[in-house]
């Protein structure tokens, strides 16, 4: 490692003396203009982490649902997974060093993680569509070759592309072909076998409208679209070409505000769904006739997916362990329902893809969705070898079925939860099972719930446990908020710092959204 070379090239890319960031929740992020000297080091940090998992790792510069001028930066691990905690330390360390302490830091990491640094190093980078992401992309890639890394730019791609890229170039191709070309085949393969077996039916052509928050999510879905259009047309809203990414629209938007995004044309009963700027997300909405707006957020999409696993699995007559993981804010609802209604174990993690992601792996199959959209479905080795041999050799029902899953197993993005896969798999379950809109949104009632931010001097003063449901510290804080949740029907309340923002949130769900707001304000003036 020639750290002689590498310090001359940081000083080209050099920190704004006393800027701190962490490596927070899914990366850096933060206004573009600051991030330079983030991506020079991320391309170093890199290409550390692929020797020493002899593996191509992968570097995503997006800031997701952020607004147009932010960017940010998150390392993908061979499994097409987030980053290693430990690792996100060396990052947070290689970021915040002032520039004399870079050379330090880097012997420091390699001594730690007892690199051997002649192993070869295999680093692939993609970008978003903002403005500034194509020169902050080269940063990382000047950082890579410096440390003598090679290469591959993708260019432009949503981020769980990027992610199944890394994980098809770790798996030696049984997962599948490492280019754009690869992934749109592999799902428009799975979703024209599942659609084929309805279209015969007569049925006017499905189309299904979809807000792309002015991100890349508009580019990959017109460059595939060719692949399905005979299943399935999609009319593409906020694609870019005028609005600005994630303003007054795409799924954090429509999630957060619980309204359509601007931009948009809804005719009673149509089915809509809305990505984030990066395509990692994705929510489902409708108006109904009397022009009400109903929001089918992650926790409802992961109610129609596992459902429609386990009715395949009842079919096949295969006894598998299905699991689903949720956040503490998931719809007290749709834990009631999969656990009293549909009998599946469901389980609590912190938020944050990666918790929900290992914990979904504990299953056969794990099915996993954060409310805000993000979410996909994990299936184990094993399930998968013997699906797709039973849909092989049976010819009866069962076959029929175990052919069904086989495709639905192709059609998620195991690697990450990914808009246009999950986007893909919901059109194809309501297809199949000949649902509305409106008889998927029925399924179950959300209870009437409210999110709040609050400013606090320190957030970190409040720590929390059971997967964030309940506050440790301050002391006295949790038995406070038990005391007002006590005062309401079906009640419920939590408070967690935010990983992405300097800010406590609130979170109350009651039977009526006069209580669910009342309780949330209350929460927050105990936290204030
Ligand atoms: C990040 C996470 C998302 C989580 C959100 C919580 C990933 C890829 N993204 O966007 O899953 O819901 O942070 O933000 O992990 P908060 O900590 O500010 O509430
Ligand atoms: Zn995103």
């Amino acid at each position: 490692m020639d750290l002689e070379a590498v310090c001359k090239r940081s000083a080209l890319h050099a920190k704004p003396q006393g800027l701190i960031l962490q490596y927070g929740t899914a990366g850096f992020r933060t206004n573009a203009q600051h991030l330079d000297h983030i991506m020079f080091r991320m391309g170093l940090l890199a290409v550390l982490r692929s020797k020493q998992t002899r593996s191509t790792i992968g570097v995503m510069v997006t800031a997701s649902h952020n607004p147009e001028e932010d960017n940010g930066v998150k390392l993908v691990d061979p499994l097409g997974e987030m980053l290693a905690p430990s690792w996100e330390e060396h990052a947070t360390c290689l970021a915040s060093a002032e520039e004399q302490d870079v050379r330090q830091v880097l012997a420091a990491i390699v001594e730690k993680e007892a690199e051997d640094l002649t192993q070869t190093a295999f680093v692939v980078i993609a970008r978003d569509t903002r403005p500034s992401s194509e020169k902050l992309s080269q940063s990382v890639i000047d950082g890579v070759t410096v440390l003598g890394g090679q290469f591959h730019d993708y260019g432009l791609l949503t981020t769980p592309q990027l992610h199944y890229m890394v994980y098809c170039r770790n798996s030696g191709g049984r997962y599948g072909q490492a280019t754009v070309e690869g992934y749109c085949q592999k799902l428009s393969k799975a979703f024209v076998d599942l659609t084929n077996q309805v279209s015969c039916s007569g049925d006017v052509k499905r189309s299904v409208k979809v807000d792309c928050a002015n991100g890349i999510g508009a580019l990959k879905l017109r460059e595939m679209e060719h692949y399905f259009s005979r299943g399935l047309s999609v009319l593409l809203f906020n694609d870019g070409t005028q609005g600005r990414l994630n303003h007054l629209c795409g799924a954090d938007f429509v999630k957060s505000q619980q309204k359509p995004p601007q931009g948009i044309e809804m005719k009673s009963g149509e089915r809509c769904c809305s990505f984030d700027g990066d395509a990692d997300r994705i929510v489902y909405y409708y108006c109904d006739a009397d022009g009400h707006f109903h929001l089918i957020d992650g926790d409802k999409i992961a109610t129609l997916i596992s459902s429609f696993l386990k009715e395949l699995l009842l079919e096949i007559g295969e006894s598998v362990n299905l699991g689903v993981v949720q956040t503490a804010y998931a719809n007290g609802s749709s834990t009631r329902y999969l656990e009293e209604v549909m009998k599946v174990p469901v389980y609590c993690t912190k938020t944050g893809v990666k918790h929900l992601h290992h914990k979904a792996q504990e299953f056969d199959i794990g099915v996993y969705f954060e409310a805000n959209g993000h979410g996909t479905a994990l299936f184990s080795e094993a399930v998968e070898v013997k699906i797709k041999r039973l849909a092989q050799e049976l010819d009866d029902g069962k076959g029929k079925a175990a052919r069904t899953l086989a495709s639905i197993i192709d059609l998620f993005n195991q690697a990450a939860g990914d808009a246009i896969s999950d986007m893909l798999v919901i059109e194809a379950i309501l297809a199949l099972k000949g649902l509305t809109v409106q008889q998927w949104d029925a399924i179950y009632v959300d209870l009437p719930n409210r999110q709040l931010k609050v400013k606090v001097a320190d957030r970190r003063v409040i720590s929390t446990t059971d997967a964030e449901r309940q506050a440790v510290t301050p002391p006295g804080l949790q038995e406070a908020i038990n005391d007002l949740v006590k005062k309401y029907t079906l009640a419920r309340a939590f408070v967690r710092p935010s990983g992405t923002e300097d800010i406590v949130r609130v979170y109350a769900e009651a039977n009526s959204q006069e209580s669910a707001d009342r309780l949330a304000y209350e929460v927050s003036l105990l936290v204030f």
